[in-house]
C-alpha cells in the first residue's frame, strides 16, 4: 500500500482553543497506518462567518497515510466528536474543526468529501499554516499557496507562542 501525504487544518475557539489543538495533534500522531510529518505554529485569527464569536485559533498538520480520504474524514470526524464537538451553526464556534485540506495532488468532489478543501483559498488562516509546513506546494489545479496567500482576505493572523513541535522537512 503506498502512502499518500495529507494535509489537515486544525481550528478550534472554544473551551482553551489551544489546548484543544494540542490534543488534536496527539490524536492525529496516533492514528493507524499514519505518520505525523510536521506541524505548523499555531495562529490565532478573527472568526470568519458569524462575528459574534470569540477568536479562533488554527494550526496545520503534514501527515503521510495509507488510510484512504473517507477513512481519514472518518477518523477527523471522530477525534472532532471526542473532543465535544456538537454540530449547531454552520461557521459557528466549535471546540474543535478539522479539516482535510489537502490529500496529495488528488481532487475529490463527492457527497462527504471536497478536496481540496473549499475555503482554502479564501483563508489566510489555512493557506499560512500551509506555507509554514510546505512553502513550495502548489494546488491540482497548478495554483500556488503562496500566491493565493498574497490575495486572500486578511483575518488579523497573530502567530501564537512557538510550538513544542518545529515544522522539519519529512525523510
Ligand atoms: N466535508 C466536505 N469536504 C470536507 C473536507 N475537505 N474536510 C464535509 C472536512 N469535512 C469536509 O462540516 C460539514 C461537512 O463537510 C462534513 O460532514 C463533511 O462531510 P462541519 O465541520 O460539520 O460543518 P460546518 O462547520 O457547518 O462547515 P465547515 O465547512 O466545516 O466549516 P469550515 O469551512 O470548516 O469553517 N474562522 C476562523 N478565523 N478560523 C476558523 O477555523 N472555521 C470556520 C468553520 C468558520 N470560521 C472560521 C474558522
Ligand atoms: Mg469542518
Amino acid at each position: 500500500m503506498t502512502a499518500t501525504d495529507a494535509f489537515i487544518g486544525l481550528g478550534s475557539n472554544m473551551a482553551d482553543p489551544a489546548s484543544q489543538l494540542a490534543g488534536a495533534v496527539a490524536r492525529l500522531a496516533a492514528l493507524p497506518q499514519t505518520e505525523l510529518l510536521a506541524q505548523s505554529a499555531f495562529y490565532s485569527s478573527k472568526p470568519v462567518g458569524p462575528q459574534n464569536q470569540p477568536d479562533f485559533v488554527n494550526g496545520a498538520l503534514w501527515l503521510r497515510t495509507e488510510l484512504t480520504p473517507l477513512e481519514l474524514l472518518d477518523q477527523l470526524q471522530s477525534i472532532e466528536k471526542a473532543h465535544g464537538r456538537e454540530r449547531v451553526q454552520h461557521w459557528g464556534p466549535r471546540t474543535l474543526d478539522l479539516d482535510l485540506l489537502l490529500y496529495g495532488n488528488e481532487t475529490i468532489a463527492s457527497a462527504r468529501l471536497t478536496v481540496p478543501h473549499a475555503e482554502l483559498a479564501n483563508r489566510d488562516f489555512v493557506l499560512q499554516p500551509l506555507l509554514d509546513l510546505d512553502p513550495e506546494r502548489v494546488l491540482p489545479d497548478g495554483r500556488s499557496l503562496a500566491g493565493l496567500r498574497q490575495q486572500c482576505p486578511d483575518n488579523n493572523l497573530q502567530k501564537l507562542n512557538p510550538v513544542a513541535r518545529e515544522p522539519f522537512p519529512p525523510g
